[in-house]
């Protein structure tokens, strides 16, 4: 029998059901909705594995069809959901988004009191990945900590263990106001980023942690709290990153001739960043994989739907199409 492969990331979160409007317009106005599954750390963790990366998802969903339906689709993607949890009496959590061409999208939470949101250090302490020949990557978010106290610890006890396994730790800041406010955040994330190895977010989120600044500067904080190399996001205009030896990267974006949904993308960049840092490439060589996966899931409906495959990916970053059929 073959042995089977080693697990290289671990992350946790919630992962939701997350009902997307079908035409783009506000809520108000929309009338059908599509079934997508999202959670910042579950996208990443779709990510990596479809960049062929295996990574263990820690978290807890309801013993209902939704949480069926994360289940398959992890398991699907090939994510390891041995870490994952059916919690019988409380329900999977849901989000409701509309879709905007203009400015940003209206989403509704239901997700107070979830399964997921009960997330707890013991879910940790009982997952593969952190022990003997574990895991080399913890991934966490800013969004974790603000489900609620026992998600916070479990975010807390996650790098303990990590740290304590020499494993190499990223937290992406994604800054969600509708779960808090920012004088809650910010000192949560900065006391994050004070243990993290790779800090990232986008400038706004970056300015709640470390005060208002350009982009550069913004990294440069972020370094000088702890990290080795932090990541600020900028969109269309690419990402720069600073590191702790001084220097600084600017990647351009890919274009993208239509933004279709541009949620997800910041867990896209994520994983492409991850994939490439664990594959021993080099900064440069991160950012613009990481950009090429921004740019891929804009360009579909839904987190996960444009999380690129390998093959994907090197067209992208190659500048080819396939084939077109006429
Ligand atoms: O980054 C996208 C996420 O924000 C989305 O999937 C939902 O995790 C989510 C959240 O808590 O907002």
């Amino acid at each position: 029998m073959s042995e089977a492969a080693p697990v290289e990331v671990v992350t946790l979160g919630e992962c939701l059901v997350a009902l997307v409007a079908s035409a783009p317009g506000p809520l108000a106005e929309s009338a059908a909705f599509e079934r997508h599954i999202a959670g910042a750390e579950a996208n990443v963790a779709v990510g990596l594995a479809r960049l062929g990366h295996l990574v263990v998802y820690i978290g807890r969903v309801g013993a209902d069809g939704f949480g069926t339906a994360i289940l398959r689709k992890l398991r699907g993607e090939g994510v390891d959901v041995s870490g994952l949890t059916v919690a019988a009496g409380a329900p999977t959590g849901v989000l409701i988004r509309e879709r905007r061409v203009l400015g940003p999208s209206q989403v509704l939470y239901y997700r107070a009191g979830s399964a997921g949101s009960q997330l707890a250090p013991e879910d940790v302490d009982a997952a593969t990945g952190f022990r003997g020949a574990g895991a080399r990557w913890l991934h966490v978010t800013g969004i974790t900590p603000a489900l609620s106290a026992s998600a916070r610890a479990a975010v807390d006890r996650a790098i303990e263990l990590a740290r304590a396994a020499g494993m190499t730790i990223s937290l992406d800041l994604n800054l969600r106001r509708r779960l808090w406010s920012e004088a809650e955040a910010a000192p949560v994330f900065r006391a994050l980023a004070e243990r993290a190895d790779v800090v990232m977010g986008d400038a706004d989120e970056a300015a709640v942690a470390v005060g208002a600044g350009d982009p550069e500067t913004l990294a440069r904080r972020l370094v000088a709290l702890g990290a080795s190399t932090a990541v600020i996001k900028l969109g269309a205009e690419g990402a720069v990153a600073a590191r702790r030896d001084g220097s600084v990267v600017h990647s351009p974006a890919l274009a993208v001739a239509q933004v279709l949904d541009p949620v997800g993308a910041g867990d896209a960049f994520a994983a492409g960043f991850i994939a490439a840092t664990l594959e021993g490439r080099g900064l440069e060589a991160a950012l613009r994989m990481a950009n090429a996966c921004g740019a891929a899931a804009v360009a579909a409906v839904g987190d996960m739907a444009g999380l690129p495959d390998r093959a994907e990916l090197e067209q992208l970053l190659a500048g080819t199409a396939g084939d077109t059929l006429r």
